[in-house]
């Protein structure tokens, strides 16, 4: 089938609209949220139901033309965006963003894969009821990429990664085949957990179009706090003693470095109402009730008397809270307008997280002496998860790969993971299949060659595959 061809039977069920084919129309479908990968495609679709996104995928079949799924191309892999051939579509959820319904007994809301995350919380709050996944990018990230990625964010020790909240999937094969089951039942042993296997797929085995997702009663009570802290130890301890103190109340608990902070300082004008330590926590705790406020103040009052916190602040008011989540939620923006740098999404056991970052200091001197590179550490991250952006701002980029490698090799000493939650895409994957066990990357191969033997799935991204 020629390109002409191939334009023809999208033009048959899809309108001009949603076909798109000039330079300047692509470009932002093209390019990552880091400018780290450009790509080039046929055209970009955006299919407004899932029986559209079923008829891109038969004719792609027949024409054995790949397919890149992309929602709010905020990843931070590489994995929405299509390789340089140009012979590949880009197939956009965008338009299909509606919430189908929301139900507050049953605590289930069923959506559009194109739903941007900011917009399902503001109308489940409305309503009294939350989604709680909670990440800076969540403005423009939809279910559908939040879902392929199995996205985390700052919410993931009370609720767990997203896939643990999804109830019901409609996904579509790469035949066209739609398994659509929206039900939203909580218990289902009727088979395989089919489900899970599209969690954190990234497009390579499936187009998700529609989820049912486990919501939860507003947490309209809340209290949040900036700790100021010397090391990785004291922050643990602080974590273990909030863990007793708060329970499940305790929705998140990020670690900063105050290097980190300085610069979201200087990129944004912000103030960091602290005094200095090497490393700030913001922790916060949520509740349907009000009785979260005394055990609140007894961790805190107990945070500050074990003298493992040299300084703090708890918000006073929703706008000084916003305030702390503006220092937390700006880290990324800030990293990217201090210059280049070498991104790693590791995690950990938590029991090892101190001794990681002990050794990742010499590490770094290590790799500063043998490439000559400057390396400034950015790191951050969520730390009751295990899990740092362990992020080296390096000004050469010769010296990225042997600092990557490095780096994971470490994480892999450590019985860590090499991605924690942003997945493997185009970024991490010659990494991933340097250090993932052979056995579970044959397994993948398998159940991509099972399910995508052509392979027309986001080529290239997470499953290595050979394309016949
Ligand atoms: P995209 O970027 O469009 O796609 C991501 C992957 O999913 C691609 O492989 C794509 O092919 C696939 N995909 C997208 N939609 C579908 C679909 N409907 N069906 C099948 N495959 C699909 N991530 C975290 O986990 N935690 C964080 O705290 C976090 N913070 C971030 C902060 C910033 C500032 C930024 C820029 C990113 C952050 N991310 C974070 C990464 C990113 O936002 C998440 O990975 C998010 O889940 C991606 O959603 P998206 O809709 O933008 O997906
Ligand atoms: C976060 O925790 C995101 O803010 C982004 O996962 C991390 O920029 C990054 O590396
Ligand atoms: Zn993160």
């Amino acid at each position: 089938m020629t390109t002409d061809d191939l334009l023809i039977a999208f033009a048959e069920f899809l309108s001009a609209q949603d076909i798109l084919t000039a330079a300047e129309d692509m470009k932002p479908f093209l390019q990552d949220w880091r400018h780290m990968f450009e790509g080039a495609a046929v055209c970009v679709l955006l299919p407004r139901s899932s029986q559209d996104v079923q008829r891109i995928v038969q004719i792609c079949a027949e024409a054995a033309v790949a397919i890149v799924p992309q929602g709010g191309n905020t990843g931070l892999a590489g994995g929405a965006t299509p390789d340089s051939s140009g012979g590949s579509v880009v197939l956009s959820l965008a338009r299909m963003n509606r919430i189908i319904d929301i139900d507050r007994t049953g605590l289930t809301v069923t959506v559009e894969a194109g739903m941007v995350l900011d917009t399902l919380r503001a109308a489940l709050a409305e309503v009294d009821r939350d989604l709680p996944i909670s990440f800076a990018a969540s403005g423009s990230a939809t279910l559908g990429g939040i879902l392929a990625t199995n996205a985390g964010g700052a919410n993931v020790l009370r609720s767990g990664m997203a896939g643990r909240m999804v109830l019901g999937l409609e996904v579509v094969l790469a035949d066209g085949t739609i398994v659509s089951e929206l039900s939203g039942l909580h218990k289902d042993n009727s088979g395989l957990n089919w489900m899970q296997l599209f969690v954190g797929s990234e497009g390579s085995l499936g187009i998700i179009t529609r989820a049912v997702m486990r919501i939860e009663t507003l947490r309209p009570h809340s209290a949040t706090a900036l700790l100021a802290v010397a090391d990785a130890d004291a922050a643990l301890q602080l974590y273990a003693r909030a863990v007793d103190r708060i329970g499940d109340r305790l929705a998140a608990f990020e670690i900063m470095s105050r290097d980190a902070i300085g610069r979201v300082e200087r990129a944004f004008g912000l103030k960091c109402p602290i005094e200095a330590q090497r490393w700030l926590v913001l922790i916060e705790t949520s509740s349907t009730s009000s009785y979260l406020e005394q055990d609140f103040a007894a961790f805190m009052e107990e945070a500050f008397e074990s003298g493992l916190c040299a300084d703090g602040a708890i918000a006073a008011s929703q706008s000084q809270r916003q305030a702390f989540w503006r220092l937390r939620e700006n880290l990324t923006e800030a990293e990217a307008l201090s210059g280049r740098s070498v991104k790693h999404d590791i995690s950990v056991p938590v029991s090892r997280m101190a001794e990681f970052l002990r050794r990742g200091e010499t590490l770094l001197a290590d790799v500063s002496r043998q490439t000559g590179a400057t390396l400034n550490p950015h790191i951050f991250g969520h730390i009751g998860d295990g899990n740092l952006h362990y992020n080296i701002l390096c000004d050469r980029p010769d010296a990225a790969g042997a600092l990557n490698r490095a780096v994971h090799d470490l994480v892999v000493d450590c019985g860590g993971s090499i991605t924690a939650e942003h997945g493997v895409g185009q970024y991490r994957l010659s990494e991933v299949y340097r250090l993932v066990s052979p056995a579970r990357l044959a397994l993948q191969e398998r159940i991509k060659a099972a399910l995508d033997p052509d392979m027309i799935l986001n080529p290239g991204k997470l499953i290595r595959g050979d394309r016949p």
